[in-house]
């Protein structure tokens, strides 16, 4: 395929070398193979911010970073991004603080992102907006001429046709998907609510499968499993296999992992719920195991994202109380950031990983802790059915994350499982993974948008 420049768009870039945050795993991953520019905010908010955009870095891919003002950052970002569209997306509209400031201001960052981009993308450009931040992105640059071919990828579920109707804004939704080229979704799943949405809802008709249009405009719908790059990740879990040993666990002591940004999408109060069910089932009560939870704080000036802390200090605190000894505590949590590489050897030391979200658009945990296993002796992946990933991952153990019984005996089952039966689960994810990694999310997708219509100058 001619390789046409490429130009992503997502809400952060990355500006250090480690990269956490799905999304951004994900697009350095692809960029750093294609290359190309990437443009996102800096993170830093300026007084009375510009609409200047500074390189903060040339190799292996341009990236260009621009600031909010602090009143930007509390409408686009915290208020209408994360308060408003994250936890709708995420079957919480109980959480949702409508603000039509806050939508106003998200439309106008739109707009001004489109300026910038307008400026940097030259007439061959394949752009790619990343995620529910910028919606209304293409449908700003087509107001400013821009015909380039433009892509979207949502990196997160795509609501259902109860919770849609709890976004005032959801009549200028179908205009926002319909200015891209091409609309990708993680799941068959989420192009059904997509569908549902658009077609009874939004005024658009099928043409062919995939195949949409509204008004005047034609436009696809797909779904595009976002995956990792397998052999980074299994490389650098051999590496730093010794990692588990800090953790100085006893003989014989299983090690149960979870890592997650500390979201309540994430189901973490629930999992340390199900693991005291497992601690308090097992038959032998000598056995012992530790669930390591690592929970990176995010989005913490967001007021729900206070509480999920809360819930989950007071429910590891009440597990400990109630089943720690004076040389074992089975819950650890650590509230920080753990280096990429640690988390590599981490997952490999694991016996089970415990992917339990109660809404994930795809969740990448599960697919790097299947890359990170010893093929030979495989720990076992327990995966909520409500992940994304729960649609290409059946060999994992699958549980209901609402249900701490069920999960917490999954657990056990996880703990107990035969040699052979591991091998035989990890073989059938590892192939799955493999099929479908990183480089294939980028070159589908990126095949996907440049057929979706002739480009000018091709
Ligand atoms: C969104 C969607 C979708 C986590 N803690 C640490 C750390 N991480 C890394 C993990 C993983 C990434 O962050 C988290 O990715 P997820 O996919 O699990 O979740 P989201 O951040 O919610 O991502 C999600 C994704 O976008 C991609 O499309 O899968 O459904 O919600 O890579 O390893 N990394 C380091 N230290 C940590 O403490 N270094």
């Amino acid at each position: 395929m001619p390789e046409h420049r490429l130009v992503v768009v997502s809400n952060r870039i990355p500006t250090g070398e480690a990269p956490s945050g799905g999304l951004v795993v994900a697009l350095h991953d692809a960029l750093k193979e294609r290359g190309g520019v990437w443009i996102g905010s800096s993170g830093s908010t300026a007084e009375g911010a510009t609409e200047d955009l500074h390189t903060i870095a040339e190799e292996p891919y341009q990236r260009l970073s621009f600031d909010l003002s602090e009143q930007e950052n509390e409408g686009y970002y915290l208020g209408y991004s994360n308060a408003v569209l994250w936890p709708l997306f995420h079957h919480r509209t109980d959480l949702i603080a409508v603000d039509t400031e806050h939508a106003r201001i998200y439309q106008e960052v739109n707009a001004k992102v489109a300026r910038m981009v307008a400026r940097v993308v030259g007439p061959d450009d394949l752009i790619w907006i990343q995620d529910y931040h910028f919606l209304p992105l293409a449908s700003e640059l087509r107001k400013l001429g821009v015909d380039n071919r433009i892509g979207f990828f949502l990196h997160i579920p795509f609501p259902n046709s109860s919770d849609m109707p709890a976004l005032p804004e959801r009549r200028l939704m179908p205009d926002w998907l319909s200015a891209y080229d091409l609309v990708g979704l993680q799941t068959q799943r989420d192009v059904s609510n997509a569908l549902d949405f658009l077609l009874r809802d939004g005024g658009a008709e099928i043409l062919l499968r995939g195949r949409l249009r509204l008004g005047n405009r034609q436009f696809e719908l797909r779904s595009f499993p976002i995956g990792i790059d397998v052999d980074a990740f299994a490389t650098a879990s051999t590496e730093n296999a010794g990692a588990g040993e800090r953790l100085r666990l006893g003989p014989g002591e299983k090690l149960v992992l979870g890592v997650d940004r500390l979201d309540y999408s994430k189901g973490i109060p629930n999992r340390v719920e199900a693991f005291g069910e497992y601690l308090r089932g097992r038959p032998d009560p000598e056995q012992r195991a530790t669930l390591l939870q690592i929970a990176p704080p995010s989005r913490e000036n967001v007021e729900a994202y206070r509480d999920i802390r809360h819930d989950l200090e007071t429910i590891s605190g009440r597990v400990n109380g109630e089943m720690a000894e004076l040389d074992w505590t089975p819950v650890r949590y650590i509230r920080r950031n753990v280096p990429r590489d640690t988390l590599a050897g981490l997952y490999r030391r694991a016996d089970a990983c415990l992917v339990t979200p109660l809404a994930d658009g795809m969740n990448l945990v599960a697919k790097e802790f299947v890359a990170a296993q010893d093929p030979e002796n495989p720990g076992v992946l327990i995966l909520s059915h409500f992940a994304g990933a729960a649609e290409q991952l059946d060999e994992a153990l699958m549980v209901n994350p609402y249900d701490a019984v069920e999960a917490g005996k999954a657990i056990q089952k996880a703990l107990d499982m035969p040699l052979h039966e591991r091998r035989a689960r990890h073989l059938s994810l590892i192939r799955s993974i493999r099929d479908y990694d990183i480089t294939w999310w980028t070159e589908a997708y990126l095949g996907a948008l440049q057929e979706a219509g002739p480009l000018r100058g091709s």
